[in-house]
């Protein structure tokens, strides 16, 4: 496919085909959107970020990322959406347009993108990336445990076969390293949304300990806040808290380093639905989630730029 007008924004697709969407909405949005390669995941495959700017050099800037777990398919086809909604907006709704005015934002659609091709080609279900070391026998390593603060703590597992084995050291995987490097490198990244499925949840850090972060109360008043723009546009219940209060304790978790390196503004969702169809949400549901989700983004995003 040549264009984006062709592409259905409510199914799921293919690595190749989102990575061609990519190609092609950074073509087509060529005055607010670019590509960028950040790094190379183990398999060697590109990982990429779309970066949203209408100028500036550094501005203060929102990540946003989706599909660190690769079977949660629902998290790659809300940020699709999400990146669409972001071009079509500028320009006419305020809050899109205050945010790019003066910040730019990052998208990273497939954050695991060997995990998700397995997902494809072999295991629906696989939720960590591919990475093998000799005398290792099982593979992979869970990208949402991979991270320096509080690694290989509470919640995290040190074997190899485990689905939150955390890796033989900190960003050990180049997935996350990537990651790392980018947001350190850039130096100016104001809020970070990890956006995960399933169990319909907005959540701040800590996971690694049951220890309230020092922004605490402006954190849980801006979780409550998105929150409630979320349910009124389908009455989809989210509870929100802390982590390790909210879900459970977890440990080298991309939010925990990201509120520990500065970004005050760290959030991990967790989107629809509570269980019944878990990572298999029917694609009747890509829609109606990214819309929903689309209003706690925005009220994230609008704190960040007041604040
Ligand atoms: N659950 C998350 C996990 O990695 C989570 C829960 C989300 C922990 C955000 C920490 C931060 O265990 C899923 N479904 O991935
Ligand atoms: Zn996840």
């Amino acid at each position: 496919e040549r264009s984006t007008s062709s592409f259905s924004y409510s199914s799921y697709h293919t690595l190749e085909e989102i990575y061609t969407w990519i190609d092609n909405f950074a073509t087509e949005h060529s005055d607010i959107a670019s590509k960028i390669r950040i790094g190379y995941s183990f398999e060697n495959r590109s990982i990429l970020v779309l970066k949203f700017s209408t100028g500036g050099s550094q501005r203060p800037a929102i990540w946003i990322d989706t599909g660190i777990h690769a079977r949660e398919w629902i998290t790659h086809a809300t940020g699709i959406w999400t990146a669409r909604k972001i071009v079509n907006e500028y320009g006419k709704d305020r809050i899109v347009t205050n945010v790019l005015n003066a910040m730019d934002i990052f998208m990273e659609i497939v954050s695991n993108p060997d995990g998700f091709a397995f997902t494809h080609s072999m295991n629906r279900l696989w939720r960590k990336n591919k990475s093998s070391r000799p005398g290792i026998f099982c593979i992979g390593v869970d990208l949402n445990r991979n991270w320096k603060s509080g690694f290989g703590g509470n919640g995290s597992n040190n074997s190899p076969c485990s689905e939150t084995y955390h890796g033989p050291s900190p960003q050990s995987e180049p997935e996350v390293a990537a990651i790392v490097d980018f947001i350190t490198a850039h130096g100016n990244i104001k809020a970070l949304i990890s956006i995960h499925s399933y169990s319909q949840m907005l959540m701040y850090p800590y996971g690694h300990t049951l220890e309230p972060v020092s922004d605490q109360e402006e954190l849980y008043s801006l979780a409550k806040n998105a929150v409630q723009a979320l349910y009124k546009v389908h009455g989809m219940e989210y509870i929100f808290g802390s982590i390790s209060t909210t879900l459970y304790v977890a440990s080298g978790i991309t939010v925990d380093w990201a509120y520990d390196s500065g970004i005050k503004y760290s959030f991990s969702f967790e989107l629809r639905d509570t269980g019944r169809y878990g990572f298999l949400l029917p694609a009747a549901q890509i829609v109606p989630t990214a819309q929903e989700t689309w209003l706690a983004i925005q009220t994230i995003m609008e704190h960040t730029l007041n604040h």
